[in-house]
């Protein structure tokens, strides 16, 4: 056994870095370990989906047009419950609700938060055994009204903290309060999270390149010019890179937070404004790369400085690994006039 690692929990992390906030009162490592809880409580869920007779289609569809899966209302309600039971959230947006989701009374105390939240993103992975997870995003509220949507129209970079939970082949929770990203693995024989990976760093560099080739004939010529790049034979720059796309952002985010590599879902003609939504992937995904050292663009622009203007709204995606995430920028660059 390693005697010299300290054994942390999750819990104690969020207490023992509550001094990195003043004026912290606890509401924040409350609204943490709530997200830990109901963390806990779908990973069960998603462990025994098979056999639980949980898979399949739930029937109805999201606000996206995407057939809901039923694990994905059982990760919805149980993040709803966990948060609202904590009372330190007055609302919440998930990316499976229309409408925003509002406490009042006894559930929002003081509430000085809300979250963001796709509770169960690359759901369609379900059914075949892929990593699937939960990504949310904390910002504090601006107004005195839990139900005013702008507590939600804040640019990225307001967030408090962002992380996501990635049930693979173990579960993991990884998040970052603004100072570092820390990844903890959960020990399903106790029921706890454990500091697992301290102090995350993104590669500045990489071979990685995740990205769905399947659309490639509705890329802009930018992201067609980088992938050729990708592909070429250079030894200099150890192309040709490798490709790997599993279809669930957090996974592909997760796989070049510790490989080092680029993930990038851009806009296509189909979809001018990209498929991930800002909200609830873009934001929290790109809060989490730059305290790791990466970056995250939407081809041109910062992330986390845009302005949202509706809660649902999309954008185009290239994260990962900053000088990768940089030389894909050069390719969209050499057309952006063109395109523009
Ligand atoms: P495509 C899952 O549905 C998701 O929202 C992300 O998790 C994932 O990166 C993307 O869509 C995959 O989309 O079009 O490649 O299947």
């Amino acid at each position: 056994m390693d005697t010299t690692r300290k054994i942390v929990s999750l819990g104690e992390f969020i207490i023992d870095r509550q001094s990195d906030f003043k004026y912290a009162k606890g509401e924040l490592s409350r609204l943490l370990s709530a997200i830990g809880l109901a963390a806990r409580i779908v990973n069960k869920e998603i462990r025994r989906a098979g056999l639980a007779d949980i898979l399949g289609d739930y029937g109805s569809t999201n606000v996206q047009g995407e057939q809901v899966k039923k694990l994905d209302i059982y990760a919805n309600e149980h993040f709803i419950k966990a948060l609202k039971d904590r009372g330190e959230v007055c609302a919440i947006a998930s990316e499976e609700n229309d409408n925003l989701v509002e406490f009042h009374g006894e559930y929002c105390r003081d509430g000085k938060y809300v979250v963001a939240m796709d509770p169960l993103d690359g759901s369609s992975n379900i059914d075949v055994n892929v990593s699937v997870g939960t990504i949310f995003s904390i910002y504090r509220r601006k107004s005195d009204n839990p139900a005013n949507p702008d507590n939600f129209m804040q640019p990225g970079y307001e967030q408090v903290a962002a992380g996501y939970v990635i049930y693979g082949s173990s579960t993991m929770m990884v998040y970052s309060t603004g100072n570092g990203v820390n990844g903890f693995t959960l020990d399903e024989s106790i029921g706890a999270f454990f500091l697992s990976h301290p102090d995350m760093q993104m590669p500045k560099n990489g071979r990685i390149y995740s990205i769905n080739e399947g659309n490639y004939v509705h890329f802009p010529q930018g992201v067609k010019d980088y992938i050729k790049w990708c592909q070429v034979e250079d030894k200099e720059t150890n192309r040709p890179f490798t490709s790997r796309y599993i279809g669930s952002a957090v996974a592909d985010f997760h796989r070049n937070l510790i490989k080092g590599g680029i993930f990038i879902y851009p806009a296509t003609a189909p979809a001018p404004r990209g498929k991930l939504r800002l909200l609830f992937e873009c934001n929290p995904l790109a809060f989490l790369a730059e305290q790791a050292g990466g970056r995250a663009t939407d081809g041109f622009k910062r992330i986390l400085g845009i302005q949202p203007t509706e809660l649902h709204q999309r954008t185009p995606l290239f994260i990962g690994s900053e000088d990768m995430v940089k030389k894909a920028e050069e390719f969209m660059n050499k057309y952006a006039e063109v395109e523009a």
